[in-house]
């Protein structure tokens, strides 16, 4: 029911207006850096402190049937266990989008059930990505040696979103690399920064055997108390609202363009076109004006 539009996904609104886990840790990073795994190893660490913690495991890449759901599940089948970690993974609808509206509801829906904690997995590192991330309350990224990963992430822009840097498969050399170039980054940006500003801390883990995933479970800790319970935490909030809005309305403006692309005065642009007859800055005006 929460992910398919129209009422019932309002209902879900009306009934989870205003709810929020008291933390939404978002752990984003490249594929096959170890994600699945360290947030397996987290939610372990994490059960000593609280009754109940929620697992969305977002694949913005796989089709709703794709691998992807049975690879997570797998990997994070050690919860199955226990009754108090709930897991549910998520992947794109195919076309059409609406994964960053689906996660943020399924995460307001968590709140309204008193979770305290829930965790968002979210694969890659572009704009969908982003949007999720927005809706987390402290957002760790996850690199791992090898990969060029850390010069990546600084183009995306992602270095900028997030909260804690964990760096896995510390058991493997070259995480040290990963670690200094990531620090050189973050100097530079803190000597542009306001002081106030919370300063990310780079953690080395390896979530296979274990090593560093307390002191990246106490470093998550670190961000939320910082955050507080004030105007931190109200900021933080508000910027999952409005990337929650932002996404909803290009779903739904993305679906409008297409309904106005194939409708036949727009057909009739775009085959004079073709003949020279109309620039397509004039199909683009006209498309617009539809809308
Ligand atoms: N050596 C080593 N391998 C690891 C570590 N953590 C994960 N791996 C391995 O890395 C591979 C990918 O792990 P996943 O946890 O599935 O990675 P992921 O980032 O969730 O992958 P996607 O969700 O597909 O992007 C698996 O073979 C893991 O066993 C680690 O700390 N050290
Ligand atoms: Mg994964």
């Amino acid at each position: 029911m929460i992910e398919h539009r129209g009422t019932d996904a309002d209902r879900i609104d009306e009934l989870t207006v205003g709810c929020w886990p008291r933390s939404v840790i978002g752990v984003t990073g490249p594929p096959g850096v170890g994600k699945s795994t360290l947030v397996d190893a987290l939610v372990r660490s994490f059960r000593g402190d609280v009754d109940r913690v929620s697992v969305l495991a977002v694949d913005p890449s796989s089709p709703t049937s794709g691998g992807a759901i049975l690879g997570d599940r797998v990997r994070m089948s050690d919860h199955f266990t226990d009754d108090n970690v709930f897991i549910r993974s998520l992947a794109s609808r195919g076309q059409g989008g609406g994964l960053s509206s689906t996660v943020a509801r399924c995460v307001r829906l968590f709140g309204s059930l008193g979770d305290p904690l829930v965790v968002v997995e979210t694969v890659g590192v572009g704009q969908v990505e982003l949007n999720i991330a927005d809706l987390a309350t402290t957002v760790v990224l996850v690199l791992a040696p090898g990969m060029g990963d850390e010069v990546q992430a600084v183009k995306a822009g992602v270095i900028e979103i997030a909260d804690v840097f964990a760096v896995n498969k510390a058991d493997r050399g070259g995480a040290e690399l990963v670690e200094a170039d990531l620090r050189a980054a973050l100097a530079l940006r803190a000597s542009h920064g306001d002081p106030d500003d919370w300063e990310p801390p780079v953690v080395a883990v390896s979530a296979l055997d274990g090593a560093g995933v307390g002191s990246l479970s106490t470093a998550l800790q670190g961000h939320a108390e910082w955050l507080g319970e004030g105007e931190r935490r109200r900021q933080r909030l508000e910027r999952a609202v409005r990337a929650e809005v932002r996404a909803a309305v290009m779903d739904s403006l993305s679906e409008r363009v297409d309904a106005a692309l194939n409708i036949a005065s727009t057909q009739q642009l775009i085959v004079d076109s073709l003949s020279g007859e109309q620039p397509v800055s004039h199909i683009v005006r006209s498309v617009l004006d539809s809308l």
